[in-house]
């Protein structure tokens, strides 16, 4: 064990104005593992540029996602806060990790080849190596557990792979990391095509809830939800759209989905999809407002971001220095 405790690990990409999706599915379980677990919770820019990002838009999103993250209730005394690319360790170990990582393993990934279909002008092999770069994020943190949403869970069962193959050669190297997955709100899905998964790089503004969006915008994005002819708020196989708003007000309210259709017998659609975006705004409303406190103070917010990259960096150091000795690099 690296830490006194058992380590969490998690990360969100700074690619877009962060989704009710990242909240429910990632950012709001955080703060849960603080008390038992020693938690590192990472801004991942390296990941952000797999897709090519605006340099100015890129750096504002970092200050942007960490202060989301202490408004949405994680402490930067009780968490290591930190950015990705400020820990070099990361790159290393992904490189190391990229030559225990099978090309077939990495081309089976659903993220790359749903990625590589919409970025078709620009597949880079950091796109495709994407999840060695995940999988030393999280094994340089021994880490026994990562909180994720499902999209992310193909990329944990990965990491094991290769934690599991590395052990073989090398043991007791790695912590083997289980995936930790919310029963509900594991998958938000687009508000305009309810099959699909809601992303922050979304280009439609209308498929997406996003953090920072006021309440009347939340509202209406709710309001124009794609949902099924029917008229009943009841979930069902054909009905991905209902289903997807039951889950977020299910979400929002801590309601099971069985109450939240009792709640709402006899109420048409509209009514219910106002309620919705109203669930959501009163949730949200305060991180808001403690985000933008946040945010007004950048030199709080570096404050935080080299505390926790001094801390992060004493811990991979002491995973890596291992890997270092144990594939045969000469360590001075
Ligand atoms: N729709 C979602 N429902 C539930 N959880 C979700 N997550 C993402 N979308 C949903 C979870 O949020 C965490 C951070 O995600 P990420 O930033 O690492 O990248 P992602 O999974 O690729 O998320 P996006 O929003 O779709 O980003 P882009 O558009 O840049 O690719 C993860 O735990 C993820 O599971």
């Amino acid at each position: 064990m690296l830490a006194d405790r058992p380590v969490s690990f998690s990360g969100v990409q700074p690619s877009g104005n962060l989704t009710i999706g990242n909240y429910l599915g990632a950012i709001k379980n955080f703060p849960e593992f603080s008390e038992k677990y020693k938690c590192f919770y990472c801004v991942v820019d390296e990941h952000a540029i797999t897709v090519r990002q605006i340099p100015a838009e890129l750096r504002r999103r970092t200050y942007e996602t960490l202060a989301l993250y202490i408004a949405c209730g994680l402490d930067p005394e009780k968490n290591t806060l930190y950015v990705q690319s400020h820990v070099p360790a990361h790159a290393e170990l992904a490189w190391i990790l990229n030559c225990f990582t099978m090309f077939g393993e990495l081309s089976r990934m659903t993220q790359f080849k749903d990625k590589s279909a919409k970025h078709a002008d620009n597949i880079n092999a950091g796109l495709f190596t994407y999840p060695s770069l995940m999988a030393a994020d999280i094994l340089l943190y021994q880490t026994d557990v990562v909180p994720i949403g499902s999209d992310q869970k193909q990329h944990v069962e990965l990491t094991r792979d290769i934690a599991e193959r590395f052990n073989q050669i090398f043991p007791d190297t790695f912590t083997v990391p289980e995936p930790i997955i919310p029963q509900s709100g594991a998958r938000i899905m687009s508000l305009a095509e309810p099959e699909k998964k809601m992303s922050k790089s979304d280009e439609n503004e209308n498929a997406v809830v996003r953090i920072l969006d006021d309440k009347d915008t939340m509202i209406r994005k709710f309001r124009r939800a794609v949902t099924d002819s029917g008229n009943e708020i009841r979930r069902g196989e054909d009905k991905p759209g209902i289903n997807n708003l039951i889950t977020i007000y299910s979400c929002f309210t801590g309601k099971t989905a069985e109450e939240v259709e009792r709640e709402f017998d006899g109420v048409g659609y509209g009514e219910f999809k106002t309620a919705v975006g109203n669930a959501c705004a009163e949730k949200i409303m305060p991180v808001q407002e403690e985000y933008r406190r946040l945010l007004a103070d950048k030199g709080y917010l570096e404050e935080v971001m080299k505390k926790g990259a001094d801390e992060a960096a004493y811990y991979a150091r002491k995973t890596l220095s291992k890997v270092r000795r144990k594939i045969g690099f000469v360590n001075l």
